[in-house]
């Protein structure tokens, strides 16, 4: 077939699909990219860093990605003074279960976490065959008597620095004081929140603390394919140390002959774009965006206020819950008008990611729908 008859197959196959730029896209965590970064992954594209003897340049990139990875999570020793060590992945969730693979293998044998926490926790624990058990939560963050009451030597302390659901930071500071008094690993899933936190700090939004600063913190999730503007496949895993070691294995036939990562080939074409990304917003280009954000999720409540709708629970990070009678039935009278939206049915709410897209014009356009289907 030609060039011009295929494209014109996938451009029915294109129209068929949810996209950014339309103004109707509510539960994503992703955004539309700068040109700039969309080509340099396609001019990376061949790039494998599973391969990575054979990728120096890309290697290069990617260390210089951790680095800025590790500037965001309060890191004060460089990856090169051989303290703090990170790879890019495919995914929050390759990063968790590399943390957890790796924890396993250093002897540490049962998990707690939330509820909230992210499914891919859950999945972590099945493939590597290690219990999990439920902390309780207190208004969306892990409560700390119970974890107290439950914690004991061995285990892996799974803490999220913005949740899925309702974009809820766990106490990391307190969690870290507790696991101090045990021999624990201590794991933060920062997938989302790695991006958002440091620069609500800058701007006078929140004080907390999720990274290396907090001592007991041992390896950290923070994805680039999420607020950090790259485009997938653009997860992370950082280490304090280099326990990378414990999930080593010979691969003879590479040109480093060695390798540490779940996956085997990997697309790196995003680790170049994750690159450019840092390149073109830079520090104070990401603090813009989360201002942005965070701007247009109060323009969002103020509106979703006024016309009568209630907020569920102080949004922390740029997530918001709307309380709704009946959200699987909204959900699916959006969906019918075309919209992608998301919910949460065990808080009985919608969940709106306020990502770049999701300007004050889409909020109108969604309190429209929303009157009209509610009234209905
Ligand atoms: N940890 C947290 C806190 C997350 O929110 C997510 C994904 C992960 C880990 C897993 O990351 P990967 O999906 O990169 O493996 N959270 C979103 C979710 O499950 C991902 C998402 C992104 C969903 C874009 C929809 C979408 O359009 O809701």
């Amino acid at each position: 077939m030609n060039p011009k008859r295929i494209k014109k197959i996938l451009q029915k196959y294109y129209e068929m699909d949810h996209h950014y730029e339309d103004g109707k896209v509510l539960g994503s965590m992703y955004t539309y990219l700068p040109e700039i970064v969309l080509d340099t992954f396609i001019k990376f594209y061949q790039a494998n860093l599973g391969n990575e003897g054979m990728y120096p340049g890309t290697k290069r990139m990617e260390e210089k990605v951790v680095k800025f990875l590790l500037t965001l999570s309060s890191a004060k020793a460089s990856l090169f003074e051989k303290k703090f060590f990170g790879h890019i992945v495919s995914g929050g969730t390759e990063a968790n279960i590399t943390a957890l693979w790796i924890a396993r293998n250093m002897g540490f044998n049962r998990i707690l976490t939330t509820k909230d926490a992210h499914f891919s926790i859950r999945k972590a624990a099945n493939i590597l065959n290690i219990p999990l058990e439920e902390i309780s939560m207190n208004t969306g963050k892990m409560d700390i008597g119970d974890l107290e009451s439950k914690i004991r030597d061995g285990d892996i302390v799974v803490a999220t620095a913005g949740t899925t659901p309702l974009g809820i930071v766990d106490p990391i500071k307190e969690i870290g004081e507790i696991c101090n008094l045990y021999d624990c690993f201590m794991h933060v899933d920062a997938a989302f929140g790695g991006f958002v936190i440091p620069f609500l700090r800058e701007l006078g939004y929140m004080d907390v603390k999720f990274g290396f600063d907090v001592p007991e913190v041992m390896s950290l999730t923070i994805d680039p394919h999420k607020m950090g503007m790259a485009p997938y496949p653009a997860g992370a895993i950082l280490m304090r140390g280099n326990l990378f070691k414990y999930i080593e294995v010979d691969a003879p036939y590479l040109v480093r002959g060695k390798n540490a990562s779940l996956l085997g080939t990997r697309q790196s074409g995003s680790v170049a774009a994750a690159y450019a990304s840092i390149l073109y917003f830079g520090w104070n280009g990401y603090r813009e965006i989360v201002k942005r954000c965070m701007e247009n999720m109060h323009y969002a409540i103020r509106r979703i206020q006024e016309e009568g709708f209630e907020i569920f629970i102080k949004p922390e990070l740029n997530i918001l819950n709307i309380k709704l009678k009946n959200p699987s039935r909204t959900k699916r009278e959006f969906l019918k008008r075309g919209w992608s939206v998301s919910i949460n049915p065990s808080y009985g709410t919608m969940r709106i990611v306020f990502m770049p897209h999701v300007t004050t014009r889409v909020i109108e356009n969604f309190l429209k729908v929303l009157k009209n289907i509610e009234k209905s």
